[in-house]
Order: C-alpha cells, then structure tokens, then sequence
C-alpha cells in the first residue's frame, strides 16, 4: 500500500491576509488565493495550509472566531472557499484549513448569550466564568497571565449594570477560552470538522491544540513559567523536569484527539491533522501523535534552534527518536506567521534558542548571512526525514520588516503589553509579487488601496517575478529542492545516517544513496568524497564547501 500523503508532505502555509488581494481593497483573500494557484504548483508544495478565514472581528488576526463553519466576507464567500478547494486539488494540491477550539471570539453567539444570561446561567457554563477575589470581587479569580501580557481575566458588567464576574482569556480579552469540559463544545467541535471535511477540505491545523482542558478548580500556581527555562545540571543547561501545568499540555487534552481522529479516519480518504503545540519536551509532544491521536505536530524545537551544529543534530535526533517511539512522522518547520522570519534570525549571532523580533532587535544584523544560512537551513530541512512546513514568502528569502511604524501595528502583544513588545507583524507583511514599488502586484492593477501593513520600498529584487528564472535566487533554489525532493526517492520518510565530519559540520545520508552536508563554521571545508554533488545552496569554489553553505549529494551508480 502506498504512503499516506502526508507523512513526507511539504506544507505551503497561506497566511490568507497578506498573500494575494483578489477585489483590491488591501487585504488578501480567496479570490487572490485562486489567482496564485500556479505559483504554488510551480514551487514543487503538496499542500497548503490557509490561516483562519472564518468571519471574525479580527482582534487577533482572525484567532478571534465568531462563526466556524462560514467564510469572513472580507476573504469571500463559502462559495470561493468551495471553489479553491476544486481548484486546489485539480492542481495537485491538498488543503488544511485552521482550527481554533481553545477560545472563541467575545462576538460568538455563544458568548454573546453567556454575557446576556448572567451569572449561575447553562450559558455561562461553556466558557470559564468565575466570581473574583477580594472585596466585591475586584480582584481575578487567580494570577494566570494572558500569552499576549497582563491578567488572563476579564471582569464583565452584568446585565444589571453592577460589577460581575471573570471570564479567562490565555490569549486576548476578545477571546474567551471555552469549557472543554462542556459537552456542547465538544459536539459543536466535531459538527465543525465534520462541516468542512464534508466540503473536501483534507485536514486541520490544531491552534493551541496543548490549551483546550485546564487543571480542575483553575488553581493559582506558584509556577506559570512556559516554556519553562532551562536548568543548569554541573554547569550544562539542560531541559527543565517535566511538571504538570495548570492550563499547558494537561493529559485530559488527548481524549479530545482520539474523538477527533475517530472522525478523521471515518472518511474514505481519511482526514489529517497537524497540532500547534508548544511543547518542548520531545516525548511530551509524541504524546499527541500516538498513533490513535493526531497525525503530526509542529516542530518548534527545530524551529528554534540556534546556528551551531552541535545543537542542530541534537534537536533532530531527539526529534527523530521521539517520533520513531510512537510512529509518527517528523516535520521541519523554519517559520511560521508567529516567528521573526528566519533570515532576520539567522542574521544574528544568537545563543541561546528563540524566535520573537523583540530577542533581535537591537542586536547587529547582517541580512546576507542571513539569506546564506536560510539558503543552507532549507536544503537540510527538505532532506531530513519526514513531512516539512513553508511559510510563504520564505521562499523569497523575505526577512522580518523591523521597523513598521508605531501607528500599524495590529498584533494584540502590541497594545496588551505596553508598547513593549512590537509584536508579530513583521513577519505578516503582504508579500511581493511583481513590479518596483509598493503593492508590488499584491493588488490588482489599478487598485488604490494600500497593503493592510505598508511593505518595505526595497522589495523589487525579491518579487516572484524578478526571481523567477534567475538561478541564482532564493525562489529558484526552492524550486529546484522540492522538485528533486519529489524526483529522489531516499527523500521524505524515512530514515538518516549521520555521518563522521568535521566539527561544525552537519552531514548525513539516506538511502538510496543520498547525503546532505551542510558547512555550520565560518571556514571553507572540504566536501565528503565518493559523491557527486546534485544540488548546493550557493557555490562551490574547488570542490569545497563555504561557510554557511550546503549541499545534495548522490553516490553514483556502481
Ligand atoms: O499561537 C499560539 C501561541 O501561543 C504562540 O504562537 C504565541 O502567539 C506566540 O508565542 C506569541 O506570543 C496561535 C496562533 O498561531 C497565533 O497566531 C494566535 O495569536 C494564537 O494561537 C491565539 O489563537
């Protein structure tokens, strides 16, 4: 029997308002979606995964969810969406939409009638309503924090005006988390999935899929740390012991994905999910993928990671042995629309892992290097084993925009932490398609409405359009690697081998008779003997391979 699809699929991640803007009002949507299907099908991606499109008052981005089985109007129609999808699939391509069961929006008909029901109400019951603490209840229910900054509740005023209860919200106050102990959210879940499989949709991605059940009596706790730091063990920083969390990662979560996964497998050509969890323990996370749970999970650890080959090969072996242990692909991930974008990252000499703008700001960045790392880190990420995840744009080699002004910034973080921390749209800037200046074709022609974020002026060299063709570009260089991925057989899942290299040096082969290198140090070095090279990241002067460089291999047939 064949391979399920996407136990080595490459995943497109469509953050839909800023890909393409179909109806030219500055915001991406379906419409422009359709429009760049090709450019998705050149690129060599097997699927995509499109960020939340259901309608939304957008106080995070569309995480904020009012109705989960409709199309926000400022993305289309339920009629485009049906409509991608056929479009999608005849050009090869899978879909997975986004999920977001941890919170919905303040405006869902369901909270919208908890607040009109008042206090004691079954309404209520299917969110997390308490009294306060204190004289009159002025104080929150416990000292959680929300993700985006300060207090993770909200007090409301009841329906006869006087001060009432709390309700928690991990992310933002316009997203009140529900009761998953409630069984009306867990049928409304499964209605939900159930509506858009039915609609030929192949899977979900899971928001916050380690949030949904909290610890019984929402109990304060003295340790809310997550992830929790490391701990130094005779003088190495190691992993923190695991212990249980009041509100991450709890054990209860799994039954919801065992409900989920029955329903998945229920389909002829059965559905698949893939869990947004941050979860840093490697057999913590397989816990997800145990094989009547969810398919695949992101790998953050990898996505985090510094620079340095030592630690590269640790995060991919504990990855691999984690999921070998449970039967589960791994996936790769560089960036997603919640990270400062690789490059800015890799521009920086960074020691310790992360991945948030506010760690880089501030400290010296050389944006070729950068592009030289990110070239380098998507030839080893396309060849290790299992299932990988692009987020548009990358494959331009767009690095995070540092410096929108003050007065766009839309992430929540921005405003719930102060103006302390700029949040997350550097990384969610509406990507270039074509021309010299400013929409850069995200628009239509002719349209007179600007980008939702404003994009950077220097951005005609890395417009799709420039790069295509050009060889030497990030565009080409992602095209000729998931090409070759597809044609080369060792690829996807499986298994690797590392190999004995210098230090600083990250190598490995897979059979049949593939090897990738990729050159960590600052110095040339020499490339492995007995291979042909098939595919480098940048060139390679005398055989060697430069610092911040990598290479496909192929041992040639005897
Ligand atoms: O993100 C979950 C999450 O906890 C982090 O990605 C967090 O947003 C980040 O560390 C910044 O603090 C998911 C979505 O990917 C994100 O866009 C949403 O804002 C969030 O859930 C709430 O739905």
């Amino acid at each position: 029997m064949a391979e399920p699809w996407w136990r080595d699929a490459v995943i497109y991640q469509i953050y839909i308002r800023s890909f393409a803007d179909g109806n030219g009002d500055g915001l991406g949507d379906i419409a422009g979606i359709r429009s760049r299907l090709r450019h998705l099908a050149d690129l060599g991606v097997d699927a995509l995964w499109i960020n939340p499109w259901y309608p939304s008052p957008m106080a995070d981005a569309g995480y904020d969810v009012s109705d989960y089985r409709a199309v926000e109007p400022r993305f289309g129609t339920l009629a485009d969406a049906e409509a991608l999808l056929r479009e999608a699939h005849d050009a090869g391509l899978r879909v997975l939409l986004d999920i977001v069961p941890n919170h919905s929006s303040d405006q869902h008909p369901w909270f919208t009638e908890a607040l009109a029901a008042g206090p004691g109400s079954p309404a209520r019951e299917r969110y997390l309503f308490r009294p306060g603490r204190g004289a009159d209840g002025a104080e929150p229910p416990n000292g959680w924090q929300s993700v985006f900054g300060g207090s993770a509740w909200q007090r409301v005023t009841e329906p006869d005006g006087s001060p009432g209860e709390w309700y928690l919200h991990l992310f933002a106050p316009e997203q009140p988390d529900l009761n998953w102990e409630h069984p009306d959210v867990r049928a409304d879940f499964e209605k939900t999935l159930r509506f858009w499989f039915d609609r030929g949709v192949d899977g979900f991605r899971i928001d916050v899929a380690h949030s949904l059940v909290k610890e019984p009596g929402l109990p304060d706790a003295s340790d809310l740390e997550w992830p929790r730091k490391p701990v130094e063990v005779d003088g190495e920083l190691q992993r923190a012991p695991w212990r249980p969390h009041p509100f991450w990662d709890r054990d209860e979560v799994h039954e919801v994905y065992r409900e989920w996964r029955l329903l998945a497998d229920s389909y002829d050509d059965p559905k698949v999910y893939v869990a947004e969890a941050w979860v840093d323990e490697p057999e913590r996370l397989a816990r997800y993928l145990r094989p009547d749970e969810l398919h695949t999970a992101f790998n953050f650890t990898y996505l985090q990671a510094i620079w340095d080959a030592g630690y590269l090969r640790q995060v991919i072996g504990e990855t691999l042995e984690e999921h070998r242990a449970v039967g589960a692909p791994a996936t790769w991930v560089l960036s997603n629309h919640d990270v400062a974008r690789h490059v800015s990252r890799y521009a920086r000499e960074q020691t310790t892992p992360g991945s948030s703008l506010m760690e880089l700001l501030g400290r010296p960045a050389d944006l070729d290097l950068g592009r030289r790392r990110a070239r380098a880190a998507v030839l080893l990420t396309l060849a290790l084993p299992g299932s990988a995840y692009v987020y548009q744009g990358e494959e331009l080699g767009l690095e995070e925009v540092e410096d929108l002004p003050d007065e766009v910034l839309a992430d929540p973080t921005w405003e719930r932490s102060g103006h302390t921390d700029r949040g997350r749209d550097g990384c969610r800037v509406p990507l270039p398609w074509s021309g010299d200046a400013p929409p850069y074709g995200f628009s239509p022609e002719g349209s007179t409405a600007q980008p939702w974020l404003p994009q950077p002026a220097g951005w005609g060299p890395l417009t799709a359009e420039a790069q295509s063709g050009d060889p030497g570009s990030m565009l080409e260089l992602y095209r000729a690697a998931l090409h070759r991925r597809r044609e080369t057989p060792a690829l996807g899942d499986g298994e690797l081998t590392w190999l004995d290299l210098p230090e600083g040096v990250l190598g490995f082969t897979r059979e049949p008779g593939f090897g990738c290198v990729v050159n960590v140090t600052a110095e040339p070095v020499a490339l492995p003997t007995g291979y042909d090279v098939v595919l480098a990241s940048g060139p390679l002067p005398d055989g060697m391979l430069p610092a911040a460089t990598s290479a496909w291999l192929a041992r040639p047939q005897q």
